[in-house]
């Protein structure tokens, strides 16, 4: 069977949207990195990077989130998450690194020096820089967002739920205030039955019954 380590509220949220929507079944393998459980040897064996998520299926290891959501489009075909012609593909793969490289990646830098690093590490002015070069990001995808229901072509692919655990990550942080293209979109993505947790939920369900009735 599918072995997924990591768990929400991490990227691993966007290999379970693509597990639910193609109706796999799985393991789940729950690894703390509060605890600094991707730090011991048995998970480094899987990840030397020491980083979740990471599929095993069978033989293979597969890290990067991304990656393994492709994957998973591609072995099962039955979901047509895969556009067909090249030209959809292509389209995909541009959004695809636009959401990890221009989008994701200021969000991680701001996580990083407003809480992960240790405050000595902390750059005072990267989280407003970072915010800044996201807020500028979200607007061309909010551009392209105009009048389309997908991402990539004019269906369902793996673009779109990578671009909807982002751009849930983006409202976190409170940025989707001027893209209303995108703020529809994430509430059709989100209104899937296949959808998991928001980033949110699934803070308040690690906090326990108590935070979400907060
Ligand atoms: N590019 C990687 C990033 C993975 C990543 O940074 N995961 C976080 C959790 S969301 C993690 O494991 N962080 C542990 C650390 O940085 O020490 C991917 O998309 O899978």
């Amino acid at each position: 069977m599918l072995k997924l380590y990591g768990n929400p509220p991490t990227r691993a949220l966007r290999v379970i949207w693509l597990l639910n929507e193609l109706g796999l079944e799985y393991e789940t393998h729950t690894i703390n990195l509060l605890q600094g459980e991707a730090r011991k040897d048995d998970f480094l064996a899987i990840n030397p990077a020491a980083k979740v998520p990471v599929l095993v299926d069978g033989d293979q290891v597969i890290t990067e989130s991304v990656a393994i959501q492709l994957y998973l489009a591609e072995k099962y075909p039955h979901g047509g998450l895969i556009p067909e012609s090249l030209e959809d593909r292509a389209q995909m793969h541009r959004w695809n690194f636009f959401l990890v490289t221009e989008i994701e990646q200021p969000l991680w830098r701001i996580a990083l020096h407003t809480f992960l690093y240790p405050e000595e590490q902390r750059l005072q002015q990267d989280p407003d820089i970072a915010r800044q070069e996201c807020l500028n990001m979200l607007a061309v995808l909010e551009q392209h967002m105009q009048g389309r229901r997908f991402v990539a072509g004019d269906r369902l692919s793996v673009a779109d739920f990578n671009a909807a655990y982002t751009l849930d990550w983006a409202n976190e942080e409170d940025m989707l205030g001027n893209t209303p293209a995108l703020r529809q979109y994430l509430q059709w993505m989100y209104a899937r039955p296949t959808a998991p947790p928001t980033i949110a939920e699934a803070f308040a369900a690690l906090q326990g019954p108590a935070a979400v009735n907060n």
